[in-house]
């Protein structure tokens, strides 16, 4: 049964990358008329050196909300390989709609830019197209806003074919209406952050063509989405519960799948270091086991092109018998984390589906107590107490949290499932 599994699933992935081979055939062609070469091969860090850029925060948000949000880009940037060079925050009433900063904060942020040796400007949050057309025209850099960065992450981790087919989706849609009107300024905008975005040139055919683009891979991800709908149906027959870890991104899911089942899963500290689905074999005694399946992280705001172009992916985890909501409790942001998760669970409909609550990385919690002789831990206990304290790391915690899995599985009528 198992192996019909992956035997479908390698198959599945064999079409794909068939069906891509042929749409990148189309994109050469594309090349020698002149115009989209498409979206995938080009990488931010190729030869020559990092990227630099400046952050830029304007919010109207309470300063410590748009100060985390900023930390966050940071890490983001660094995942993307981008050097940060410097970063500008200014809190306002009201976003100014046309160009996001006044004209003295733009003056002071090319200013920054220069001292920074900046090329790539960032702004925290999504930029309206006509903001990002509009600031295109006043400065020389290239503009790029979060989504981008995550859009970016994500191309440069997509492995599988139908990662990349995904990715490329979420690009395309991101980028399709903010590529109008005739200037040279586009040509910068097309560029994402390392020449990966849709490259310069004729926009209306090019748009033209994209849509084309965006109409064939959307195929190709409906029949994948249909046929790994098939594949999970047979393998809810007679196959083994499944437990799925989900979270925000680097909380520690694949350090804890490869603690649990002994694997050697790819871990980075990094943000997205897992885009696909990997599925491992949970065992247990009694001749009981269990499938266990790790993806995609989540982040808060996750730009809407993602989770749509993502569907497939996520829809793996309608299958879970039982959803491993992990987080990593030393981070000061824990609170927003596990928010931010059960948000997005919530727009998968997945609200219903049983869940722990696992806190990880409790081994780089802080050990020293508050006035009231009170630990980081022992505040965590109190404030989460039907939680799991972890450190898939160290191993602390695990043979207790196995043992509660067991607990929640329903081994003994598969059939119900
Ligand atoms: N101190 C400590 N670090 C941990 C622990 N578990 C994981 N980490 C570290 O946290 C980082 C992220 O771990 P991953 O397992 O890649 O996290 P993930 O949730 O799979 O992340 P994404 O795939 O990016 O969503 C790595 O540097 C791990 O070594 C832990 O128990 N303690
Ligand atoms: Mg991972």
């Amino acid at each position: 049964m198992e192996a019909d599994f992956f035997a479908e699933t390698a198959a599945l992935e064999e079409e794909l990358a068939r069906s891509a081979a042929l749409t990148a055939g189309q994109g050469e062609a594309d090349k020698k008329n002149g115009s989209f070469a498409g979206l995938k091969k080009s990488r931010i860090v190729g030869s020559g050196a990092e990227p630099r850029a400046i952050l830029v925060s304007v919010s109207t948000r309470p300063r410590a909300e748009q100060e985390s949000s900023l930390a966050e880009l940071a890490e983001l940037a660094d995942s993307a390989g981008v050097t940060v060079a410097g970063t500008l925050m200014q809190r306002v009433h009201a976003v100014n709609p046309t160009l996001i900063l006044g004209k003295g904060k733009l003056a002071e942020l090319e200013v920054t830019a220069l001292q920074g040796n900046a090329d790539l400007i960032i702004f925290d949050g999504e930029l309206a197209p006509a903001q990002l057309r509009n600031l295109t025209e006043v400065t020389e850099r290239r503009i790029l806003d979060r989504t981008q960065v995550i859009l970016d992450i994500f191309a440069q981790r997509a492995t599988s074919q139908a990662g990349k087919c995904q990715v490329e989706l979420a690009q395309l849609q991101y980028m399709l209406p903010r590529l109008v009107g005739k200037s040279r300024a586009l040509d910068r905008l097309a560029g994402g952050i390392g020449g990966r975005g849709p490259g310069e040139t004729k926009l209306e055919t090019d748009r033209r063509r994209l849509r084309d683009r965006v109409a064939r891979i959307k195929d190709s991800l409906e029949d994948l989405r249909r046929r790994r709908s098939y594949v999970r149906a047979r393998r809810a027959k007679g196959g083994a519960p499944v437990a799925s870890l989900v979270g925000y991104t680097n909380a520690g899911k694949s350090t804890l799948l490869n603690a649990l089942t002994g694997s050697d899963v790819l871990v980075e500290n990094r943000l997205f270091a897992t885009l696909d689905p990997t599925t491992r074999r949970l065992r247990f005694p009694r001749e009981r086991e269990l499938i266990l399946t790790d993806t995609v992280g989540f982040i808060r705001s996750l730009p809407k092109e993602l989770m749509e172009a993502f569907r497939a992916t996520l829809e793996e985890l309608e299958e879970a018998d039982l959803l491993l909501h992990v987080a990593d409790a030393s981070h000061p942001e824990l609170a927003r984390h596990l928010k931010s998760v059960e948000d997005i669970l919530e727009q998968l409909d997945l609200g219903a589906t049983p869940r722990m609550l696992v806190l990880n990385k409790v081994d780089a919690l802080s050990t020293e107590a508050d006035e009231e002789g009170l630990t980081a831990r022992m505040l965590l206990e109190r404030e989460y107490p039907g939680a799991f304290f972890i450190a898939a790391r160290t191993g602390e915690g695990l043979a207790e949290l196995s043992r509660a899995i067991a607990g929640r599985m329903d081994w003994a009528e598969p059939s119900k499932r």
